[in-house]
């Protein structure tokens, strides 16, 4: 039996039962996984990214009809609809959101008068100090083994940097799928864990199954970070797609414009349309661990179940001075 993880100051801070954050997935995260994850004791969230204000409110009114739990939406600051996602989620009393691929500061004092505490991801402890300042409620260190946006640090190297930087709890996120992921983060000073790549293949997750499978027979060595040339580096899974961009990026002939034109839709592609060739799999480094399905319920749980055991046996088994 998981103990429970009352003392944890995330699990206070969120009123939720497990020490464990679902990643803001563009196009995937929807109030339906949202809400299984909340359900399971996590936090679930909605992803922002590809609605409308009006869109986005009826996810939220979906997943509040599907879970009496808290639940957030994930707010990315490069999103054409972020101002209107701003204003719906303070309409709609979110308790929390979390921001990515950005600066979120332009924000935070709007959200945080609504009473939605704001937590943003960090890939710098040069943000994560200012955030802080700014009154986030917690930072989120995500590391570049994530799917999607990265940043330039490595999980195991941003996270004790930033636990070091701030006062405010420190959520590690990049490269965990297992207990043994979250255990190391916990070692690394973090009090809880996002998990984007290990709920891509959960049960109640809606992206494509093409996706799904494509999710579940990757290895170690097959993502790749295009994009960087354009300022927002993408990890995603290697395909027909990655090849063509990354040929093109590097031809110093290349327009951005005609690179831009390439990645426009191709996450939408891939994750709706099942478009695994030539569409976006974003998808974190960690995909290679990842081959099985299972109930949010089942992975939360056995995560925590795991880590907690590794805790507990470390004393005994670690023995060398
Ligand atoms: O945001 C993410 N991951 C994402 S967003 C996304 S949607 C997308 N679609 C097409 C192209 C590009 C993105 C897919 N995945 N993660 C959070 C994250 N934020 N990772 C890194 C950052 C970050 C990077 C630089 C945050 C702030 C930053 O600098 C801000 C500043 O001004 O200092």
């Amino acid at each position: 039996m998981v103990r429970n993880m009352s003392e944890n100051a995330v699990c206070n801070l969120l009123g939720i039962k497990y020490p464990v954050i679902q990643g803001g997935m563009a196009w995937i995260a929807d109030a339906e996984l949202a809400a299984a994850v909340s359900n399971a004791g996590g936090l679930g969230l909605i992803a922002a990214m590809n609605s409308n204000g009006e869109q986005l409110r009826e996810q939220i009114r979906k997943a509040k009809e599907l879970t009496d739990k808290p639940f957030g939406v994930n707010l990315m600051l490069m999103s054409p609809y972020i101002d209107e996602a701003v204003n719906v989620v303070c309409e709609e009393k979110i308790a929390v959101v979390t921001t990515g691929a950005g600066n979120p500061s332009k924000y935070m004092e709007m959200l945080k008068s609504a009473g939605v505490k704001v937590v943003p991801v960090v890939a710098s402890v040069a943000l994560a100090v200012m955030v802080e300042r700014m009154g986030a409620s917690a930072v989120i260190a995500e590391g570049c083994e994530s799917g999607g946006h990265v940043g330039e640090t490595t999980t195991m190297a941003l996270v004790p940097q930033v636990v070091d930087a701030v006062s405010i709890p420190v959520i590690a996120a990049g490269g965990i799928a297992d207990g043994r992921g979250m255990a190391a983060a916990f070692m690394l000073g973090a009090k809880a864990v996002q998990m984007g790549t290990r709920f891509l293949t959960a049960k109640e997750c809606n992206v494509h199954e093409n996706y799904k499978q494509k999710v579940l027979s990757a290895k170690d060595r097959d993502t790749i970070v295009t994009g960087k040339s354009l300022g927002h580096p993408v990890r995603a899974l290697k395909n027909r797609m990655t090849r063509e961009f990354q040929e093109k990026e590097s031809n110093p002939q290349t327009k951005p414009e005609e690179l831009e034109a390439m990645g426009a839709g191709a996450l939408r592609r891939a994750a709706k349309e099942g478009d695994v060739k030539y569409g976006s799999c974003m998808c974190g480094q960690i995909a290679g661990l990842v081959n099985s399905e299972g109930t949010c319920k089942e992975i939360i749980e056995s995560i925590c179940e795991s880590a907690q055991k590794l805790w507990s046996d470390y004393g005994k088994s670690c023995v060398f001075i």
